[in-house]
């Protein structure tokens, strides 16, 4: 790298370490388009980090993950919380033109020094969270916030699960989504540490709420944080005494016994093997790639002259040669 951009990279820390936003902005730009030099960047701050209380709010597209956000803020400001958003906005097929509404509805805290709001392109991630976030969740962290909300599909784990970035798991349901319970139940969804039943001003709440404490019944497994069932209104702001404390209330369970501790440890274990894993596979993905007749082995596959097991067997020995020399 270099000295120029290294000495760039400084000055952006330093700035970024007394709360500047633009300092934020920039290095999370940086980690989105140069993702080698967010590197040096991100070896930096970590040190500065795990300070924040991260909060994930997810839920499916439209069940008002934005709003209750804009809620959530002012509730945390209040408090007078200083706060940072990162919204992986939906570039999902389903609802085109989040950022925007985003935008407008958290726009208010915009002029706040105190508040950061960033949206992130998913980039054709359906749920989960890519490595950019969770680097964009670090730069806030660093930056001094007290709460870090996440706005994010939630579906699925793509790059990474959300319970492994976040400290409390908030899942967002309205009451016309019966059958969100089921992707619960079939482990498709993670389970969350707080319920949110948000736009209880329609009908079919008790259904919903019925069918989620059921649920909460069936789970027998030791866990001593009972998930709550939250109903809340994002347009009025019902619900929202209740859903601050739920989410304080978590963060206090996890400070005690040394959970967040424990919880920490997992996080960065399951992120070394995670990341390692990744740049192992892409390392020996370009190696068999390298090998000589890999192309026709491959042919031979799609043309059914042999299996798939059979290539497997066919590399492996000529790796195994590779390797030995
Ligand atoms: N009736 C009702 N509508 C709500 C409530 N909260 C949000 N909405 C509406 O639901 C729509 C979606 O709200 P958003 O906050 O953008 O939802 P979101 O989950 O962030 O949506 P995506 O980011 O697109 O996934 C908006 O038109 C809101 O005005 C509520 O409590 N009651
Ligand atoms: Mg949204």
């Amino acid at each position: 790298m270099e000295i120029e951009d290294r000495d760039k990279i400084d000055i952006l820390i330093k700035k970024l370490l007394t709360g500047d936003k633009l300092a934020a902005a920039k290095l999370i730009s940086m980690i989105e388009d140069e993702p080698e030099k967010a590197l040096k960047a991100m070896q930096i701050i970590y040190q500065y980090t795990g300070k924040a209380h991260i909060i994930g709010v997810t839920g499916a597209p439209g069940v008002g993950k934005s709003s209750l956000i804009n809620y959530l803020i002012k509730k945390f400001r209040a408090e007078n919380l200083s706060v940072g958003v990162i919204a992986v906005d939906a570039t999902s097929p389903f609802t085109g033109g989040a950022v925007l509404g985003d935008r407008i509805r958290m726009q208010e805290h915009s002029t706040d020094p105190e508040v950061f709001i960033r949206s992130m392109g998913s980039r054709g991630h359906l749920g989960g969270l890519a490595l950019s976030t969770q680097k964009s969740i670090r730069v806030l962290d660093a930056m001094g916030k007290d709460i870090i909300l996440v706005e994010s599909l939630g579906v699925g784990q793509v790059d990474i699960a959300i319970s492994n970035v976040v400290d409390t798991v908030s899942l967002v349901l309205t009451p016309l989504m019966g059958d969100a319970i089921q992707t619960i139940k079939a482990g498709i969804m993670e389970i969350p540490d707080i319920y949110v039943i948000n736009k209880s001003d329609l009908p079919g709440i008790n259904i919903i709420e019925n069918e989620i404490k059921s649920m909460l019944k069936l789970n027998t497994s030791e866990k001593d944080w009972e998930p709550p069932v939250v109903k809340t209104q994002s347009l009025t702001g019902e619900g929202f005494n209740t859903l601050s404390n739920k989410i304080k209330e978590h963060w206090k369970f996890l400070n005690k016994n040394n959970r967040l501790k424990s919880k920490r440890l997992k996080q960065a274990e399951i992120e070394v093997l995670e990341t390692l894993s990744e740049q192992i596979k892409s390392k020996t993905w370009k190696e068999i790639k390298e090998i000589k007749d890999f192309k026709e082995i491959i042919k031979k596959v799609s043309e059914r002259k042999i299996d798939p097991q059979q290539a497997v067997y066919i590399l492996t020995k000529k790796i195994n040669k590779k390797f030995s020399r």
